[in-house]
């Protein structure tokens, strides 16, 4: 089979799950084309069966600003055409599905399937900015068939999309062979001291995650017991995280790791991993986070309660609630048989649930369907 993928090649949920995807598929044997702006962050190495098509776009005087949609769908049709693709799977509907859309337009004479998978921000905020509602609808009614990370993310894309395309809820994945428990302990070292609990957060650092909580809940457990925290990514709120950091008197126990490409070492080394976000379709990083052996202790919103197990690999507490995230956290380490029953509870409910083998089966099955139902409309 033969499938184009586009998405956002910069760091991020939809980019990984989405990279992760095409290089499984490739070593299916599919041809995988991925139709991009930039080189996926997480693509790596040369990976046989797949192939990158960057996009360049015009400069001219004229131009206000570069036209970028027009011309990823331009190219999104030029790979069809070339290499008569079977399907082509967008991440993320805005631009991706209405330049999948413009792409099927421009090569009538090619049987392409488009399926769209919704990742999040771009069906609970973006979709909700009439400026782009139409666009967006467009592509998520159009597609051949829709996918969405979790069941959360499906009830509200119905919600907002009544028309849409045929829906299927496929979740994300973890590969075991890169994100399972791993002592560590000369890189532990360099974060925390045999009798410190070393914390985790990793994330784009955007108001939705609000890695603010994430400093106020540390904050909390710093008081009861000696831990540290690792603060990995960075975004539009690291320099306010810094600055509470710093008013805390709290920078001698918090680490700043910045933009990381490796993140399972990480993820291996802590004794716990936080995401207090505001919302959250899904919540890759607590899965992989599980799947390392690291209980969570998170918000109940969005997609998370189908990911970690309250009160079996995490913890879940209401949006904004710093202290009954604290408390939690400070249950499980205070209490490390607790913790360590939790940990394994949450590597084995990662590698079942969510193996990366079982999510690709579903993938190709959806797209096996659609190429043997007759012509697209
Ligand atoms: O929608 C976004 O905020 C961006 C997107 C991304 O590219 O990281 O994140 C979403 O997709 C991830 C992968 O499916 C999910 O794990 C995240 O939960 C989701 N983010 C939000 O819903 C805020």
């Amino acid at each position: 089979m033969r499938i184009g993928i586009s998405c956002y090649p910069t760091i991020g949920g939809s980019g990984a799950v989405a990279t992760e995807l095409g290089k499984a598929l490739a070593r299916r044997g599919c041809e995988v084309h991925f139709i991009v702006t930039d080189v996926p962050f997480r693509l790596g190495e040369f990976h046989r069966n797949v192939f990158v098509h960057a996009l360049d776009i015009i400069s001219y005087p004229v131009l206000r600003t570069p036209p970028a949609d027009l011309a990823l769908a331009a190219l999104m049709a030029r790979v069809v055409r070339e290499h008569r693709l079977d399907v082509l799977h967008v991440h993320y509907a805005l631009p991706f599905a209405a330049c999948a859309f413009l792409a099927k337009q421009l090569v009538p004479e090619h049987p392409v399937r488009v399926v769209t998978t919704v990742h999040g921000t771009d069906v609970t905020v973006l979709s909700q900015d009439r400026t782009l509602y139409d666009v967006i609808r467009l592509g998520v009614e159009r597609s051949d068939a829709l996918t969405a990370v979790s069941y959360s993310l499906a009830e509200q894309t119905s919600a907002w999309f009544p028309a849409h395309a045929p829906l299927h809820v496929i979740h994300n994945f973890v590969d075991p062979a890169v994100f399972h428990p791993q002592p560590q302990p000369a890189l532990r070292q360099l974060f925390a001291g045999p009798e410190e609990a070393l914390c985790l957060h990793v994330s784009n650092f955007r108001r939705v995650k609000r890695v603010m909580d994430v400093v106020e809940v540390f904050a909390l457990i710093r008081r009861a017991r000696p831990a540290k925290l690792l603060l990995v990514g960075e975004g539009p709120d690291l320099p306010d995280v810094r600055a509470r950091v710093q008013a805390l008197d709290l920078e001698r126990d918090v680490v700043f790791a910045g933009r990381q490409d490796q993140v399972a070492p990480l993820y291996q080394v802590s004794d716990l991993f936080l995401l207090p976000s505001e919302h959250e379709s899904f919540g890759l990083v607590a899965l992989e986070a599980m799947a390392c052996g690291v209980p969570v202790v998170a918000s109940r919103t969005g997609g998370i309660p189908e990911v970690v197990a309250d009160g079996i690999t995490g913890f879940l507490a209401p949006v904004g609630d710093v202290a009954a995230m604290a408390a939690a956290a400070l249950q499980l380490l205070n209490q490390p048989s607790q913790r360590s029953a939790f940990a394994q509870a949450a590597c084995e409910r990662a590698h079942r649930l969510f193996h990366i083998d079982s999510k690709v089966r579903e993938y190709l099955r959806l797209y096996e369907q659609l190429c043997t139902r007759g012509e697209p409309g």
